[in-house]
């Protein structure tokens, strides 16, 4: 129903918020959960961008869904119940979507949150919005609360000052104040030496605000729960004469205490424009000194001094509540609100075990860091693509002849042309129209024991073999009672008659650079036997990376044994054939691409097709 007119708000205003403001909402809703509402003071937000949609928040310990409009018309048609408009929108946009909401005559009064507005528009929408019968609080302002009811935006702070300030439930003083921060400070003083705030608001520290002192203490006046008033003017402007002259008529009857911030203005030799727009006294009627000993005059209860304040307060309350006017009523503990996971963190009075551990990179600071070096130091230190490598993948800086090893490993193996496995899925991938992450993906998965994923088994199989000390020729003999071929032995092309080159690039560089390599020198008295069985059973490129990665991570000094094996057993090794290769496949996509290949179809006739063995298709199971 219809609220008088002289409370705006009570304990079942709903409201719009318009902008998408989630922080505030979930802080005009946790205000509610502590008031005891029984539905949100927030039915909806509206924001023009992005669509229609639905935001969750929570409802004390709850979650609760609110829907978003991209028009108060749509909202309005919705929520026929709701009557005030929260507008967080900025200054550019507030005169526009005010002046929208203006044409719904449901809504009634409208809180404008933002600073800077253009004073013609703020005049323009003071205006308008008179004529309407609107409230409008601010711009430039937090709004305010009504304790017990409704909080307008992020006023009252947050929640532990809402509860330590008992703004959860109404006290019997209104006050008016310019300051969302001298608010605070007026609702933690009333708090204190009286039963409360009945109803605080902001009125905000522009020249044009939409309402000013008079219209609130005049709502105040006429509302029977409300008990005492309080004026925090300051210097500027002279709205507090127009408060004066309601005292002096008799229209303000009751107790009014009242104080003028910036008294201090005197002291400066020159002009002093405070923080607000309107603080600046144009004439001597405008100082705080002229307005407080005004409001002395016309009867307020002004203090001496800012620090008087509270006293004057707890004076007049108490004469209240001794004449029967206030009866204070006992205290009950508002409901918990559970604090917010990230806030209880920050304050250190909760803990959770991490459900992931990392501890090679971090990003969280001002600088990216690999393994404990600065993303700068890596290129201060010209620690090329092999010292990434060896920071990303072993936690550790490795000696140069290492790192270039690295690197001549990922150049080695980026490419072995389009007719190898890997390629070919590629190319094929990519002529059936696949993205380059798909392509470059099925080529990768091509990679296995066979083909260029023979790394890590070969290191195994090589150094099992020489730990157990057997003989090359009792290693070729076991596996092959075994049944087992020997990884990084044997290639489709290469041979001793037509070796890779890139087997001997690898050992020329080893030999030169390397501390020891025994494990390649037993690796290539290994391919002494098997290709005296065969020409081709060479030790192919994955066999040689292998074992001289082997001798890299058994003798740089930089690893210790049990290290040294963890790395081959957890698949070290063939990660260096996927990263290089990686190169080559990605060439080959994009290859593919450039010549605009079309879907490729295997020739039928490279395929040899029988079903020789499939004599009758028949039906297997009852027909009927
Ligand atoms: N035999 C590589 O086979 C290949 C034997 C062996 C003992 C062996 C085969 C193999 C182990 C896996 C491995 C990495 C499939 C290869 C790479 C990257 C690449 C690729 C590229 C690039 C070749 C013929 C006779 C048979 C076999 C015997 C074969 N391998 N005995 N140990 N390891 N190797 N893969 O030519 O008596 O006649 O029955 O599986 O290391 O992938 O360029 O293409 O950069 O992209 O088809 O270089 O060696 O030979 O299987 O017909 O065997 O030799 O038992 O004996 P082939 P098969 P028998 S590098």
């Amino acid at each position: 129903g219809a609220r008088p007119w002289f409370r705006p708000f009570d304990a079942n205003t709903r409201s719009f918020v318009y902008g998408l403001q989630p922080r505030a909402i979930q802080g005009m809703l946790d205000f509610d959960y502590s008031c005891g509402r029984q539905a949100p003071s927030v039915a909806a937000m509206i924001y023009p961008f992005g669509g229609h949609h639905i935001q969750k928040f929570y409802w004390g310990t709850k979650e609760t869904l609110l829907p978003v409009y991209t028009s108060f018309k749509e909202a309005v048609a919705k929520h026929p119940d709701v009557d005030v408009v929260v507008n967080f929108a900025s200054s550019r946009s507030v005169y526009s979507s005010t002046l929208e909401c203006l044409e719904f005559e449901q809504l009634k009064a409208i809180a404008l949150i933002a600073e800077g507005v253009p004073e013609r528009h703020a005049r323009e929408i003071l205006w308008k919005a008179k004529a309407k019968n609107v409230l409008i609080i601010g711009p430039a302002t937090v709004g305010g609360i009504k304790p017990g009811c409704f909080r307008i935006g992020n006023s009252g702070g947050m929640m532990d000052n809402i509860i330590s300030s008992k703004l959860y439930r109404p006290g019997s003083v209104g006050y008016v104040s310019k300051s969302g921060g001298m608010s605070n400070e007026l609702n933690n003083i009333l708090s204190l030496v009286t039963n409360g705030t009945y109803e605080g608001i902001a009125i905000g520290g522009d020249r044009y605000p939409g309402t000013t002192f008079i219209d609130h203490l005049l709502r105040y006046e006429a509302d029977p729960d409300c008990k005492m008033l309080v004026l925090l003017g300051e210097v500027g402007g002279i709205e507090e004469y127009r408060v004066i002259e309601a005292v002096k008529s008799g229209q303000i009857k009751k107790p009014i205490v009242a104080w003028a911030i910036g008294t201090c203005a005197k002291m400066f030799t020159t002009e002093v424009q405070f923080g607000h727009a309107g603080s600046m006294a144009n004439s001597d009627l405008e100082t705080a000194d002229a307005k407080n000993s005004a409001m002395r005059n016309a009867g307020f209860v002004v203090p001496e001094t800012f620090e008087e304040l509270p006293h004057v307060i707890k004076e007049t309350y108490e004469n209240l509540v001794r004449g029967g006017a206030i009866v204070p009523k006992k205290d009950v503990d508002p409901p918990v609100i559970p604090m917010d996971y990230k806030w209880a963190q920050e304050l250190g009075l909760i803990r959770k075990p991490a459900a992931f551990i990392s501890t090679i990179s971090d990003e969280r600071g001002q600088e990216l860091l690999y393994a404990g070096m600065r993303i700068s130091d890596v290129f201060e230190n010209d620690i090329g693509l092999g010292g990434v490598v060896s920071l990303l993948w072993f936690k550790r800086r490795l000696p140069p002849w290492a790192t270039k090893f690295i690197e001549m490993v990922l150049m080695l193996t980026a490419d072995h042309g389009p007719a190898v496995s890997g390629a070919m899925n590629t190319i094929v991938a990519t002529r059936a129209g696949k993205d380059l992450i798909s392509s470059l993906a099925s080529g990768l998965l091509t990679i296995g024991s066979r083909f260029g994923g023979a790394l890590d088994e070969a290191a195994a199989m090589f150094s099992n073999a020489r730990d157990t000390g057997l003989t090359p020729r009792e290693f070729v003999d076991q596996s092959r009672k075994a049944n087992k071929l020997i990884s990084g032995i044997g290639h489709k092309i290469k041979s001793v008659n037509n070796p890779d080159l890139r087997v001997e690039l690898v050992k020329e560089y080893v030999r030169k650079n390397f501390p020891s390599h025994s494990l390649l020198d037993y690796a290539l008295a290994v391919e002494k036997v098997t290709t005296a069985k065969k020409d081709t059973l060479i030790l192919n490129v994955d066999g040689c990376i292998a074992v001289c990665f082997v001798d890299l991570l058994r003798d740089s000094g930089a690893f210790t044994p049990e290290e040294a094996d963890e790395y081959i057993k957890i698949g070290t090794l063939n990660g260096l054939f996927v990263l290089g290769r990686s190169i080559g496949f990605i060439g080959h996509h994009l290859d593919q691409k450039r010549l605009r290949a079309p879907l490729y179809r295997h020739p039928a006739d490279d395929i040899f097709i029988n079903m020789a063995d499939v004599s009758q298709p028949r039906v297997l199971g009852k027909m009927h």
